[in-house]
């Protein structure tokens, strides 16, 4: 047996885990399956837009939570890859939504100009539909060596989650809650289990239902999910406040700006940060029957209280 990082591993040892090699190595597989699963085609505009976005960076946590919630549960990385590559499409199209004016009204977005900034409000509105879409499409098509019925269940929880239901609603009660940071405890955690936290619970549960999971095992890493969703957007309210627009990628300070509520404001910046640390235990304790075989999606929820942006 080897460790991530390549060193054999003594006879009785379980490999010492090390997620920057992990990252990188699953970072590098998703940005090789992102640049193929797109190819630039007639009429080029759009396809140019839509690539522009999708292949500007970022961590890739939502494909790489999907491949290892996948191989957790007795898959492979292929089996989930489509998937995967869907869910960065479909959280990237939300971001090119978001950034409109119409939304939050952003010009930078992982370092780079805002999709709508670079060609035009009217290609990027369409350049999210036209991944929005695609994603599905992509994984109807594309999946393979899986039962017909487990990529079915798959879909039919991705469209929950984007939806009304799920990322649409919490975009709605955040829009609607801009300029009152009165908005109470239970409104901010509709706003953040919607928005952020349904999109990062399909991706640990699709990738678990195209493995075949027992409900048992996609109760508790749906439970996981729930609470690293919470505890990453605790986290992207503190770092609002705490980090540069050069680490962030996209402009700081931008919550107090728009005068919306957020952590930070309900309960201080120390007490955030407590709360999102609780949040990660509760969610590696759900993983506790699985043993070793957990380590990535243990290290991937530290991860979220450790980043920078
Ligand atoms: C989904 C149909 C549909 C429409 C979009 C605009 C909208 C509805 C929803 C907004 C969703 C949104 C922008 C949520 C914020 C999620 C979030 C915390 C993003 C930052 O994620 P990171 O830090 O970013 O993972 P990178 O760039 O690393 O991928």
């Amino acid at each position: 047996m080897v460790a991530t990082d390549g060193r054999p591993v003594p006879k009785g040892e379980s490999p010492a885990f090390d997620l920057s090699t992990y990252l990188k190595g699953r970072q590098a597989k998703v940005e090789a399956a992102l640049d193929r699963s797109l190819p630039l085609i007639y009429p080029e505009k759009i396809y140019e837009a839509m690539r522009y976005s999708l292949l500007a960076g970022g961590k890739r946590l939502r494909p790489i939570l999907c491949l290892a919630t996948c191989e957790l549960v007795g898959g492979t990385v292929e089996m989930a890859m489509p998937t995967a590559c869907a869910m960065e499409m479909i959280h990237t199209m939300s971001l090119i939504h978001d950034d409109l004016p119409a939304m939050d009204n952003d010009d930078y977005r992982r370092g780079k100009l805002t999709n709508h900034k670079v060609y035009g409000e009217d290609i990027a509105i369409l350049a999210g539909d036209g991944l929005l879409a695609y994603a599905f499409e992509y994984i109807a098509a594309q999946t393979q060596n899986v039962p017909a019925e487990r990529v079915l269940k798959a879909i039919a929880w991705l469209g929950h989650a984007v939806g009304a239901a799920g990322l649409v609603g919490g975009q709605v009660v955040d829009l609607e809650s801009e300029g009152r940071p009165d908005i109470q405890e239970e409104t901010l955690n509709y706003i953040h289990t919607h928005k952020t936290g349904a999109l990062l619970e399909a991706c640990v549960v699709c990738g678990a239902l195209l493995a075949g999971a027992t409900d048992a095992d996609l109760a508790r890493l749906s439970r996981y999910a729930q609470n690293i969703g919470l505890a990453f957007q605790i986290i992207d309210d503190i770092l609002d406040i705490t980090a540069t627009q050069e680490e962030l990628g996209k402009t700081a300070g931008k919550d107090l700006q728009a005068q919306k509520a957020t952590y930070p404001s309900l309960w201080g910046l120390e007490t955030s940060k407590a709360k999102a640390q609780q949040l990660i235990e509760e969610a590696k304790a759900q993983l506790e029957p699985f043993g070793d075989k957990a380590q990535p999606l243990i290290a991937l929820a530290e991860f979220i209280t450790m980043r920078t942006n």
